[in-house]
């Protein structure tokens, strides 16, 4: 693939060397860098429309603010890539979400430039709030003592899709009502992953919409006398674009923020100017306000085929420059999420009851197939985690069928609602949670590892994970039978194993009852969800080593199927757990229940149980490819194999 020419970027190490640039020159240098990116990103897949997006935006926040000293926060920290090349990490960028590389997102322990780690969405205004507060805390502190301050700015840069979350809101609540430097970009490109909904898109259009603004434009001598001093005596540009003090006030000001937009984001001529303006008028004087910048820009700009698709390249795998053509890898089976969606498009079609509930994540967690089919009965709210789960409370309160797709590591953000809103009141909702377990590329951020831990914790929740696909579809089918409680069943990403054939509709399974797969009798090995046949595999290579072992799939992490861990204790000197999540869950079960029925200890005639339980390790796992990854933390046959069999010789 041809490198694009990179004349002006060659020329930088850091932003210090951006901001000697004459400011006719930045243009082409956003070109540069939008080339760079893409042809960065057809060789290592990652985001690439959010990013595209910003480029313009990132040149001129670099160059006007004085980073890394000034804070520059990006929320979800996908659209950072420009970010990146810009502050000294280009020749590393083809390490991208690759095991040892860059992070696709923003991380503290990666660059100074990266003052506050992202992954999920909406943080950056809390964030930065809290650094504004700092900020004007330590400049009261040295100015007590004595001590020269150098004044520092905060900049949240947030989507129109991450600022339609509660968190964001609550953010921006508490900055408009405390006296602090907070400078807020509000990156509007009408999109979230998928487009946006909400009563908060459609307001943003209002804003962004010509006719107003072209109103304040002919109103803008008028309006200067009205401004705030530092607007009318400074830049003409911010004094056009502060048009809410025209319009009667946006939302944003009765919040209390100053507003400034809506401004075209890709022009660096109109960015410059007010970005100084706001600069300049901002910092630790008395009766500071936040600010808002409402900046427009458009996903996937300047790439044609980004622009063009109906996603925006929001994550892409490999592609041809040339093209736009992604690089699709064969699928030897459909994923996990594509089973769920059909099962439970078959389960809706049999009940009127069900309804479904997504977070911003239609494609991701394959509602987008019910809601083809059903569109009154699929629900999405938006990036609001905590709400779809009390939203779905609601709905299971009034009779109907919830199933809340989520993926694990999103779900963190409902676990009160969950707790309070759900399982206090042992409400029927149903949790489809995707991406449970180690998800490869996008890191820690992302990883799926607390949900069986967390879960299992509730009192009545009942916890399921599918081994393989025609378990997947009996989870489905068991999930809208039950009605006496919550019902959590949880998947990882990618495809499993088919695990026979695929019925139309799966079966009710027994709640908490689990199965045998292989018999044997030294040692045990007691799966939840997937590790199942790496289980079987185990026991394949222990066999050829002379040992025998029983691989028994649990189905249930709660409520557990106490007769068959009972009996596995019992007939077993030694018993495996396996499960693909953090070290409080599934084993953390058995072993509660053991120690219980004292089934752990030693008796006359019998010797104590040995048990082990294998989960992820007790850190935060980086990113890396999945298989690589579960094999070098001992989550595989060759690996659950030579556990076992230390344990049976006495050796672990
Ligand atoms: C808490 C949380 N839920 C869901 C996601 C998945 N997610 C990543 S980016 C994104 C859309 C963000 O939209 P927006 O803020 O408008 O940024 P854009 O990609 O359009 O630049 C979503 C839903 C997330 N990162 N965090």
């Amino acid at each position: 693939m041809p490198q694009p020419e990179t004349v002006l970027l060659d020329k930088l190490a850091g932003p210090a060397d951006l901001r000697q640039m004459a400011e006719k020159d930045l243009p082409l240098l956003a070109e540069e860098l939008r080339r760079e990116m893409i042809a960065i990103v057809a060789e290592t897949g990652g985001h690439l429309g959010a990013g595209l997006g910003v480029v313009e935006l990132t040149v001129a926040l670099h160059y006007v603010f004085n980073t890394p000293y000034d804070r520059l926060i990006w929320d979800v920290g996908h659209q950072s890539y420009p970010h990146k090349i810009l502050t000294g990490r280009r020749g590393q960028m083809r390490s991208l979400r690759q095991a040892g590389g860059l992070s696709g997102f923003t991380k503290r322990s990666e660059s100074v430039y990266d003052p506050f780690g992202a992954g999920h969405s909406s943080t950056s205004i809390s964030a930065g709030l809290g650094m504004a507060m700092a900020e004007k805390l330590q400049a009261g502190q040295d100015r007590e003592e004595g001590r020269a301050h150098e004044r520092r700015n905060i900049v949240a840069v947030i989507g129109d899709g991450a600022m339609s979350s509660g968190m964001a809101f609550e953010a921006m609540n508490n900055a408009g009502a405390v006296d602090a430097n907070l400078i807020v970009i509000l990156n509007d490109n009408d999109m979230s992953i998928a487009p946006p909904t909400g009563a908060m898109s459609a307001y943003l259009a209002r804003l962004a919409s010509a006719p107003a603004y072209l109103a304040l434009r002919r109103h803008a001598r008028a309006l200067s006398r009205r401004l705030p001093k530092f607007v009318s005596d400074t830049a003409r540009k911010t004094e056009e674009y502060a048009r809410g003090l025209l319009t009667g006030g946006t939302l944003f000001e009765e919040l209390g923020f100053y507003y400034i937009g809506p401004i075209d984001g890709h022009n660096l001529s109109h960015l410059l100017p007010v970005l100084k303006n706001v600069r300049d008028h901002s910092a630790g004087k008395a009766g500071q306000m936040p600010v808002l910048v409402h900046v427009v820009t458009k996903k996937g700009k300047g790439y044609a085929p980004a622009e063009e698709a109906r996603d925006k390249y929001h994550g892409v795998g490999r592609f041809n420059v040339t093209t736009g053509e992604q690089v699709k890898l064969p699928a030897n089976a459909p994923s996990f999420t594509r089973i769920f969606a059909d099962s439970l498009v078959e389960e809706a079609r049999q009940d009127e009851k069900i309804v479904a509930i997504t977070a911003a994540m239609p494609g991701g967690t394959g509602l987008d197939r019910m809601a083809e089919l059903f569109p009154r009965r699929v629900f999405d709210v938006g990036i609001a985690e905590g709400h779809a789960v009390t939203f779905a409370a609601g709905l299971a309160a009034e009779g109907f069928k919830p199933f809340v797709a989520i993926y694990s590591t999103f779900l963190q953000r409902g676990y009160d609602q969950i707790v309070h809103d759900v399982a206090l009141q042992g409400l029927p909702v149903r949790f489809a949670i995707d991406r449970a377990g180690f998800v490869g590329a996008d890191g820690a951020t992302h990883a799926g590892s607390f949900d069986t831990g967390f879960l299992t914790a509730l009192p009545g929740f009942v916890v399921a994970a599918p081994a393989d696909n025609v378990e997947l579809k009996h989870m489905v089918r068991t999930a809208a039978a039950y009605d006496d409680g919550p019902i959590a069943f949880r998947y990882p990403r990618g495809e499993g194993e088919a695990g026979g054939e695929l019925p139309l509709r799966g079966e009710i399974l027994p709640i908490g009852k689990g199965r045998i797969m292989r018999e044997g009798s030294q040692v045990a090995l007691l799966s939840f969800g997937p590790l199942l046949y790496e289980a079987l595999g185990a026991a394949e290579r222990l066999a050829a080593e002379g040992i025998s072992a029983t691989v028994a799939d649990a189905r249930f992490a709660k409520p557990l199927d106490e007769e068959l861990i009972a009996l596995l204790a019992r007939e077993h000197e030694a018993l495996i757990t396996l499960e693909e999540g953090a070290v409080n869950g599934f084993g953390a079960q058995v072993l509660q229940f053991l120690s219980a029925q004292g089934l752990l200890d030693a008796a006359p005639g019998r010797k104590g149980l040995k048990i082990r339980t294998l989960t992820l390790p007790d850190s935060y796992l980086q990113q890396g490819e999945q298989k690589q990854v579960m094999a070098q933390i001992g989550l595989s046959a060759a690996g659950i194999a030579a556990a076992a069999a230390a344990l049976v010789r006495g050796a672990a």
